[in-house]
């Protein structure tokens, strides 16, 4: 199903005029409204009106995170606070949160865009939504709400937290569609398990997951799990929230991005250099349609390529693929620059161990030292020392096979990482404290 086939099926020709049309009204409107991108288009010597394509458009200044905090809270606002009526932040493990507002227009949109996103996953009116992303200044919760009550489907809001009351929620309501984090949803599997409720009892058809990064086999564990098809979502607050992009769940393969909303670039995150499609870097955004809080030429930071190939749904929407990093969290240990993403890849390989883990990054004699600690499961926790020596041994040997890096493995005792009711924390890097 397509909730919006007009706009999701678009001819390329006739969305590259839509697109245009639309980034030239929002380049007005911020260069009359938002002294920041009053400023930098000037210092570029560009104004709305020397943009007349997509070439002319990829000479404007990006924008960064650092600028967001510089103008810290609402100074990118382009409308008038009387106008806004939602604010979101989104908390930010260093500096100031970043902080987005939102019209009533945009509230909508979003909704619309969110219920494209849910239909794309798998729902319809009929299904019941256990939505376990966090309320409140997460833009998850609600984003994923207000899409669930657009399609007119029947949305618990059930939040994140409370584990045990959710699994209850789970066994009695019946939803068919679980939306959380995938870290979070694993968790929620291994509490059911303990309470003695059987994923395959449970009448869930579809998981809509994301908010972090998550490999391709981490996906495989979660539907053999959690007895469900596991679609990827994606969205950042600064854009607009959940609801940038999305699988469709025939094909599982590279998330539709909403371009009559968003426009997306691949850069060179070192030369700023635009890159064809295919090719990796980072992924930079304009957001065409957003009243409060239009964003030109955003860098996400995060890490992917862009796939122009139809797909089987029959949407013409671009794909990117799965965000394998981004480049704030990428490690370089002694050299080698690894992604979390691509040791979980190799760590969900392995038999013995669950997909809980946690890398510790500190420096010893000036050298970086890497430290994996992985949970082994309940079923190999009880084997004698020397068989968990071996099966460290084992991994650490995988991680320096396809990655080149040189990691210490601790096995630790299952449930010992702390699991985290929103997004997972994947690093410790000690080296900064
Ligand atoms: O995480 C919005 C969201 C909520 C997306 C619910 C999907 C579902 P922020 O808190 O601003 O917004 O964090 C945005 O999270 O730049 C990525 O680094 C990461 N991220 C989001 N979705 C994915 C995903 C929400 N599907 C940041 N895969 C982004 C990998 C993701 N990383």
């Amino acid at each position: 199903m397509i909730y919006d086939i007009e706009f999701e099926t678009l001819p390329r020709e006739a969305l590259a005029a839509i697109q245009l049309r639309r980034l030239k009204a929002t380049l007005e409107r911020v260069y009359a409204t938002v002294p920041f991108y009053r400023n930098r288009f000037e210092a570029a010597g560009i104004t709305p009106n020397d943009i007349h394509s997509f070439e002319d458009f990829q000479n404007l200044p990006f924008t960064t995170k650092q600028d967001l905090r510089d103008n810290y809270p609402f100074g990118m606002f382009a409308v008038p606070m009387d106008n806004v009526v939602r604010i979101h932040a989104s908390s930010g493990t260093t500096g100031k949160p970043t902080v987005v507002g939102y019209t009533a227009r945009d509230i909508d949109t979003w909704a619309k865009l969110m219920a494209r996103a849910l239909t794309a996953g798998g729902a319809t009116s009929r299904d019941i939504i256990h939505n376990a992303y966090g309320y409140g200044l997460f833009t998850g919760g609600l984003g994923a709400h207000y899409g669930a009550e657009k399609l007119g489907a029947s949305v618990i809001p059930v939040s994140g937290g409370n584990t045990k009351r959710q699994v209850v929620i789970m066994r009695d309501f019946g939803p068919t569609i679980l939306t959380s984090t995938p870290s979070y949803a694993l968790h929620l599997a291994e509490v059911a398990e303990e309470m003695g409720v059987s994923f395959d009892k449970l009448k869930f058809r579809y998981g809509i997951f994301g908010a972090e990064p998550w490999s391709e086999q981490m996906r495989q564990e979660i539907e053999r799990k959690l007895h469900l098809t596991a679609v990827d979502i994606y969205g950042l607050s600064e854009v607009i929230g959940p609801g940038v992009a999305i699988e469709c769940h025939e094909a599982q393969n590279g998330l539709h991005i909403f371009e009559d909303h968003f426009i997306p670039e691949i850069i060179d995150p070192v030369t700023g250099k635009v890159l064809p499609y295919g090719e990796t870097g980072e992924l930079v955004f304009t957001s065409i349609t957003k009243e409060a809080f239009p964003v030109i030429r955003y860098r996400t930071r995060d890490i992917t390529s862009l796939n122009p190939e139809p797909c089987i749904c029959g949407r013409t929407l671009l794909r990117m693929n799965k965000i394998s990093g981004r480049t704030d969290d990428m490690l370089i240990i002694r050299g080698v620059n690894v992604f979390p993403s691509q040791i979980e890849s190799v760590l969900m390989e392995i038999e013995g161990i669950e997909p809980h883990y946690q890398l510790i990054v500190d420096r010893a004699d000036n050298l970086d030292t890497l430290t994996v600690h992985v949970e082994v499961s309940e079923r190999n926790f009880s084997d004698e020392v020397k068989v968990l020596q071996q099966l460290e041994k084992k991994i650490s040997y995988s991680i320096k096979e396809y990655l080149g890096v040189s990691a210490k493995v601790k096995l630790v005792e299952p449930k010992a990482i702390a699991r985290s009711e929103g997004k997972a924390v994947r690093v410790i890097d000690k080296r900064k404290i």
